[in-house]
């Protein structure tokens, strides 16, 4: 709902100020500075070399890197939630230029993408073309809002000249492998070298000479970090590509468009993420961002400490993994996920002796049996396999294993809940421990051998139990063999000392297992980086020399990925790319002749584009090297307090929490192994900005009506007469409730817009989005503007005082606020530094009469990196001939901080000779410092020499002159 704001657009009355701040002020004052700052080049950040090399004296200063998320360049454009978080990082980072830094501070965009190339599909427009007219709007959008951003530094991850690099990268990763000791990557050409020496046994056993060329790319496929495997993935009929498992939802569909999701065996590139995991785990101790991303992502890594136990049976062995080694006693029976390869291997012809008619499933034969439950469970997600509480089904293999700890034949079943892609896909199943295995057993007539006491009162004997017990506080019972004997300890005790047996018989070991899978990274989509790879004749996957990247995108005649019946999971993805055979067939020498290849047809992840960035702005120009070394140590480097180096601060949304954030730290760390850059993590801290919602209006059939049409009468809604019901949701389009940045810069201006949304609460929370309440902040900057300038002749009003006589209360009021402000921008808190500002202002207007110049020229630094616009105005009428942006902002004098004074006496020879007004925490040598400086104090004594000073902070100084 918008109100027209009277003082923005009633026209100039005659009785009107002629000079009052107004939107068609602030339009002109807006565009004038802008197009300043775009001709100085006010925001270039210099490089200490390079083509940004600049002014020694700006790179020799500390330096701050401060980052924002940057945007997907979509049709819609912007509306006022957006530029939240970048209003914020502007706010931030002018405050650091004004504070002595040197502030890099750009932004670009993240173009590749799904939207551009549905569009293309729908209108037959390059995605090019889409996304650069996107960008154009979206650019002048943010100009629009006076971001000080160097433009210099600013791409779009769709120029051939940033993913150039990013095929780099790929060339990179793919020519490495994970030095497990080491614990960090090395070019593959060194585990060749190691092959060939013999340091390294092959895998297989052969001599590395013995291998052809097809079986050594096999071999290096198993070591490279980035490899393609013919995996199960996720495969999405319905979008006709694959997904990696964070694009997945809980229930197992497509984040996008919630199409079903398939477990599919499809040749695909995977990066090996899964080698870092522990890096990516232990490294974020270190940095500064929220704990509860720092919490998502340790849960989505996954660590789980335990063992590997072999289970004996017909002459191999099933190994599972267990973090409860502790429990072996209590195990069982087994249970293998249903695609377990070992299924069919074990299952025998006919159920053996005694086979419970519940266990069999009504089949037959166990082969039936098995057949018939793992069809069952293909057509359920990974979720709904996991889910609690849901009855637990399963069949009997036919087969039993043995437990290693005390020799029992424990029978072998198959169920859903075992999940094939985690741990060793099998379990041990300790019923009385395990609330799934409870279940389970309860369902099958399985033993529940009790093997930690209870504590909770329920007695040993199981048969009573509803469910199971699981402590970590409790001891272990019934748990002895000839060798080794749990009862009685705790469970951490347990676990090791049954780890060290299993260990010694080699009958298992301590391992770590982690939730975290690789990533999957190929796409069957136009729009994204092609792979830098070719394959030959015989179909090994050669890397293109770094001499032929970029590999442009081809043209094709249909950007759409074949989409499928979303239900046919046996369906395969057909490629854009393939469409283009001049593309795709191809004759290069890659050094040793021209010869014939078939280029990758696959396209990267729209995630590639953002796992590097922070770098390109680094060295937005260099064609010769992914960054310059001493620039990417000057901005990123590792210094006090950023142990791994990082930019110093990156803003966005919460939502990126375990993709881009992950994906981007995982490329740091390869290149930073392979010694490409000096900072081990990309984002040194990491701030969540919340969400601008807005009300959502909707009639009685449920539809969203425009926003903007609802009028409100005592307390209720209403859109074209009829009632309507209000909700807070999310800001956009299609909920018909959008406010654009356009608007309301129309409206009222950027420094207004920029204040309302620094001002509408703490950057971290939510905030409802109230048009009617935006024009509180343009009544402060008019009043700030009348205590500056003479509304009538527009002349300044200020009046040249000195500080000596500016009144005590105006002197509190300023440094009270400049402390404040201070304090507030430097923790980030803006809303309050507004209050600050806001308060100062008002104390000018009610104390009446003219400003002293020097009270509103720090009143007007203090503006300035919230409101830049006007601060630029007002200073050069205050006659300043340099821009704001680089002024030192003001520093309080903190003996007008204090908020009550006491009043201290001074004497002189028992007689009171003055009065100071001085803060109750002042100490006994600041107080004697100032009795002694103070102009009566200093006339009394006359040049007399002084014996003998009594302090008494704060209220007593008694003199003993000589
Ligand atoms: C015996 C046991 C006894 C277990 C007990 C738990 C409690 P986290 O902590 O998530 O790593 N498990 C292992 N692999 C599995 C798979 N592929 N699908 C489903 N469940 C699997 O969980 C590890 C535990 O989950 C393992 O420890 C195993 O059950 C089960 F009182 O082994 B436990």
């Amino acid at each position: 709902m918008s109100e027209t704001n009277p003082a923005a657009t009633a026209p100039v009355s005659a009785d009107a100020a002629p000079h009052r701040y107004t939107a068609a002020m602030a339009a002109e004052i807006e565009a004038r500075w802008q197009d300043f700052w775009d001709a100085e080049g006010t925001y270039a950040a210099p490089n200490p070399k390079g083509d940004l090399a600049g002014d020694p004296e700006l790179v020799a200063r500390p330096k701050k890197f401060i980052m924002d998320m940057f945007p997907y360049p979509s049709g819609a454009g912007l509306h006022v939630g957006h530029p939240l978080g970048y209003i914020a990082t502007d706010v931030f980072a002018r405050f650091q230029r004004m504070t002595g830094h040197n502030v890099l501070h750009t932004l670009g965009f993240d173009a590749f993408g799904l939207p551009a190339e549905q569009y293309a599909v729908q209108t037959g427009t390059h995605p090019r073309v889409s996304t650069e007219a996107n960008m154009e709007n979206m650019r002048s959008q943010l100009r629009r809002l006076g971001l000080g951003h160097d433009k210099r530094r600013s791409f779009a991850t769709i120029d051939p000249e940033y993913y150039k690099w990013t095929q780099w990268i790929f060339l990179q990763i793919f020519d490495s492998w994970y030095d497990d000791e080491a614990k960090k990557a090395r070019p593959i050409a060194e585990l060749v070298a190691q092959f060939e020496a013999g340091e390294r046994a092959v895998p297989g056993g052969r001599t590395w000479s013995a291998l052809t060329e097809a079986e050594r790319a096999d071999v290096l496929g198993e070591y490279r970090l980035a490899y393609a495997s013919d995996a199960p993935v996720n495969w999405c009929p319905g979008l006709g590509t694959v997904l990696a498992n964070e694009e997945v939802t809980a229930d197992g569909r497509s984040e996008r468009g919630n199409f079903p999701v398939f477990k599919s065996k499809l040749r695909q590139w995977n990066m090996r993420i899964t080698a870092y995991a522990d890096r990516l785990l232990d490294d974020l101790d270190q940095l500064d961002w929220p704990e509860a991303i720092k919490l998502q992502q340790r849960n989505w890594i996954g660590r789980s400490e335990g063992a590997r136990v072999d289970f004996p049976i017909d002459g191999e062995r099933i190994t599972v993994f267990t973090t409860r080694p502790d429990t072996l006693f209590g195990a069982t029976y087994m249970v293998l996920a249903p695609e377990h390869p070992l299924v069919e291997k074990f299952t025998p012809d006919a159920w053996p002796e005694g086979t419970r008619d519940a266990w069999t499933g009504g089949h037959a034969t166990p082969a039936e049996a098995v057949a018939a439950y793992r069809a069952q469970a293909a057509s359920k997600s990974d979720v709904e396999r996991q889910a609690e509480a849901k009855d637990k089904t399963g069949v009997f293999i036919g087969a039993y294993a043995t437990n290693p700890v005390n020799g029992e034949r424990v029978p072998v079943f198959i169920a859903d809940y075992v999940l094939m892609g985690y741990g060793t896909g099998a379990i041990m199943a300790v019923p009385a421990g395990d609330q799934r295995d409870f279940e389970f057993a309860r369902a099958f007539e399985l033993p529940i051998r009790c093997i930690v006491e209870p504590t909770d009162g329920r007695g040993t004997d199981t048969s009573t139990w509803e469910d199971a017990f699981a402590s970590y506080d409790a001891k272990i019972m019934n748990s002895a063999n000839d060798a080794v004997s749990l009862d009685g300890l705790p469970v951490v005790e347990a676990k090791e000392r049954i780890t060290e047996w299993l260990e010694r018989t080699g009958a298992g070991e301590g391992t770590v297992n982690f939730r975290l899978r690789d990533w999957l990274f190929s796409r069957q989509r136009y729009w994204g980086e092609p792979f830098p790879i070719v394959y030959d004749e015989d179909g090994i996957a050669h890397p293109l020399p770094a001499s032929m990247l970029p590999l442009e995108l081809p043209e094709v005649e249909d950007y759409s990925p074949r989409t499928f019946d979303p239900d046919d999971a046996d369906t395969r993805p057909e490629t854009p790319l393939s469409r283009n055979a001049d593309w795709v067939n191809v004759t290069l020498d890659l050094g040793d002749g021209p010869k014939k290849y078939r280029r990758e047809t696959n396209t990267m992840p729209n995630w590639a584009g953002s796992c590097w960035y922070e770098l390109r702005y680094l060295d937005p120009h260099n064609s010769e090297r992914l960054v310059d070394p001493e620039i990417e140590q000057y901005w990123m480097g590792p210094r006090e307090g950023l142990p791994h180096g990082g930019v110093d601060l990156y803003v966005g949304g919460a939502e990126h929490a375990v993709l881009h954030l992950l994906y981007a730290r995982f490329w740091s760390k390869v290149l930073f192994d392979l010694g490409h850059v000096s900072s081990a993590e990309p984002f040194h801290k990491l701030f969540n900005q919340g969400m601008i919602q807005a009300y959502v209006y909707r009639d009685s059939r449920g539809i969203a009506v425009p926003a903007a049409e609802v009028e409100e009468r005592d307390g209720a809604y209403y859109y074209q007469g009829e009632k309507v019901s209000r909700l807070l949701g999310k800001m956009g389009k299609s909920l018909k409730n959008a406010v654009t940045p356009d608007e309301i810069c129309a409206e009222y201006g950027a420094d207004t817009l920029r204040l309302y949304e620094m001002a509408m609460g703490p950057l971290d929370v939510s905030r409802p989005w109230d048009t009617r309440a935006v024009v509180g902040q343009f009544r402060l900057l008019q009043r700030l503007w009348r205590n500056v300038v003479d509304e009538n002749t527009g002349e300044l009003s200020v009046v040249d005082v000195a500080e000596a006589d500016i009144d005590a209360d105006t002197l509190r009021a300023l440094h009270k606020a400049i402390d404040g402000v201070r304090q507030d921008l430097e923790g980030m808190r803006f809303n309050t530094a507004i209050a600050k500002v806001t308060e100062l202002n008002n104390h000018l207007t009610k104390a009446g009469g003219p400003v002293p110049r020097s009270v509103a020229e720090r009143l007007v630094l203090l503006v300035a990196p919230l409101a830049p616009h006007v601060a630029e105005e007002l200073w050069r009428k205050l006659g300043h001939e340099t821009s704001v942006v680089h002024e030192d902002f003001p520093v309080a004098d903190l003996a007008y901080v204090v908020d009550e004074t006491v009043t201290c006496v001074v004497q002189i020879k028992g007689k009171v000779k003055a009065r100071l007004e001085v803060a109750p925490s002042i100490s006994d040598d600041d107080l004697e410092k100032a009795a002694l400086a103070d102009e009566k104090v200093v006339a009394a004594l006359g040049g007399a020499g002084i014996r003998k000073v009594i302090v008494r902070a704060p209220k007593l100084v008694n003199i003993v002159p000589a």
